[in-house]
């Protein structure tokens, strides 16, 4: 099967490193305002799992298309030859610095690749553009216009026009901010322009739908772990030397909101990664967090484990109570002989003895009263954290490698308001049982996970920006 290639070619300053980066998901395409940034030509093929989809090779822009073109228009006056006439300018000037942007413009076309001709439909058509298309129509090869928009005027009807006189297939594809299903038609597109291309990029459609699903299952795995992560998330720091909970609390409130912060902002990087994004910056507010939703509490620890810990996996323990506290009198050779095992048994009671403070094992306290803040009990907290992960993946996902600058998340309050009845019905079941837990069983994330892909391919979301929000 040929693998289709295509030349992408216009003026410069259309666009067309934009499109390709769009196109072939590459961070790497140089797109500048400055035009004559590119001005060699470079391949860039789409490969997904080892397997190159398409081609696509960005060129130069045309610079002096009407002189070109005259010398063409003096070689012959046949059609049929034409095709031969533009071989023979790219061999005769190849190394005429004069035309050096059209000779490598248009080498790809001679070597077979579709052409795929670019403008900036906020501009006015022009006459000069004219020499351009007659060119492009004189290789032979199949073709397509992209009315690429670039600023704000409109001008695509008097593009459409001027463009169907020369190419069959005219769409409108805003390089920038195309989202992925106007990035799958216009592959479909490009399939039409020639027979033997339509299976290679069918299939090619295929393999990307099947690798957006694979990227949505991922990110909501990662998010569902996230949430999860974040809502059982807690900070615990002891107290010595006769310190109360106010002397520690504000660092011990601060530490809690950073580590939440660092784990959404993880999340949202690996997100970004997920969909071949390894450089971006975020401007985001940070996860707003009400303090009085912030629980401080004293509680003992032991070994490093809290009380809670203790019982739980002590329980199936049999020293008694009693016992347990004679050997946590008696000092510290006693109750390493005793083991940790006897310890937790009886731990229950023993854990109100003030007295296990005290004992040191090798240098080190036993156990102590430890402060801790967290985890969140803010019913809302989950759908915040949720509606902020949507949303940034929504924008990364909708974004494309054409774009340069930050994302920018910025999440209105209510944005989930329009999820569904029944599946908010089932989101708040999951959030309060990750609430009653310390730790997460995995099937709960598995279900949380696959409530959120469900919320992502729902209509529930929108970007900020995007045209139904005003
Ligand atoms: N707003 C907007 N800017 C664009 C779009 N396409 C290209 N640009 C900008 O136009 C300039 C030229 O783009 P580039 O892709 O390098 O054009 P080329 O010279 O045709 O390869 C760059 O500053 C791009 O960021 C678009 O669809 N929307
Ligand atoms: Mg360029």
């Amino acid at each position: 099967m040929t693998t289709p290639v295509f030349a992408i070619v216009g003026h410069p300053n259309k666009g067309k490193s934009s499109i390709v980066s769009t196109l072939a998901r590459d961070e790497s395409v140089g797109i500048s305002p400055l035009p004559g940034t590119t001005v060699e030509n470079r391949e860039y093929p789409m490969i997904i799992d080892g397997e190159t989809l398409y081609i696509l090779v960005d060129t130069p822009g045309f610079q002096r298309a009407r002189a070109a073109l005259e010398w063409m228009q003096q070689q012959t006056s046949s059609s049929v030859d034409r095709p031969d006439v533009i071989r023979s300018f790219v061999e005769q000037h190849h190394s005429d610095p004069r035309f050096a942007a059209e000779c490598r413009l248009l080498t790809p076309a001679l070597e077979g690749a579709g052409i795929l001709y670019v403008v900036d439909g906020s501009r006015p058509f022009g006459e000069e553009y004219e020499a351009e298309m007659e060119i492009l129509r004189w290789t032979g090869q199949p073709s397509l216009a992209l009315i690429n928009m670039i600023g704000d005027a409109d001008y695509s009807a008097q593009w459409s026009n001027a463009l169907g006189q020369y190419f069959r297939i005219v769409r409108v594809f805003d390089a920038m901010t195309a989202d992925f299903d106007k990035r799958i038609q216009l592959l479909l597109a490009f399939g039409q322009i020639r027979e033997e291309w339509r299976e290679p990029l069918e299939k090619a459609v295929r393999i990307l739908e099947a690798e957006q699903a694979q990227r949505r299952k991922l990110s909501a795995r990662i998010i569902a772990e996230t949430i999860g992560a974040m809502m059982t998330h807690s900070c615990q720091r002891r107290l010595v030397g006769g310190e109360t909970d106010q002397d520690i609390l504000e660092a011990l409130r601060a530490k809690y909101r950073q580590d939440l912060v660092s784990m959404e902002q993880k999340c949202s990087s690996d997100v970004e990664r997920i969909y071949d994004y390894r450089y971006l910056e975020r401007h985001e507010a940070v996860v707003r967090l009400l303090d009085e939703d912030l629980f401080a509490k004293r509680t003992w620890n032991l070994f490093g484990l809290t009380k809670q810990q203790l019982i739980a996996t002590g329980s199936a323990g049999g020293a008694a109570a009693g016992g347990v506290i004679d050997i946590a009198v008696g000092g510290h050779s006693l109750l390493l002989g005793a083991g940790i095992g006897a310890l937790i048994g009886g731990v229950s009671a023993w854990v109100s003895a003030d007295r296990v403070a005290e004992i040191k094992v090798l240098g080190l306290p036993l156990g102590g009263q430890e402060l801790t803040v967290g985890p969140m009990r803010n019913i809302n907290f989950p759908y915040v954290v949720l509606g902020r992960a949507l949303l940034h993946h929504k924008m990364i996902e909708d974004r494309t490698h054409a774009q340069r600058g930050p994302v920018e998340l910025t999440l209105q309050s209510g944005r989930l308001q329009s999820i569904e009845t029944a599946s908010r019905k089932q989101l708040e079941k999951l959030f309060a049982t990750m609430r009653k837990r310390e730790a997460l069983k995995p099937d709960l994330l598995d279900t949380l996970a696959e409530q959120i892909e469900a919320l992502m391919s729902s209509a529930a979301l929108a970007a900020p920006g995007s045209p139904v929000e005003a």
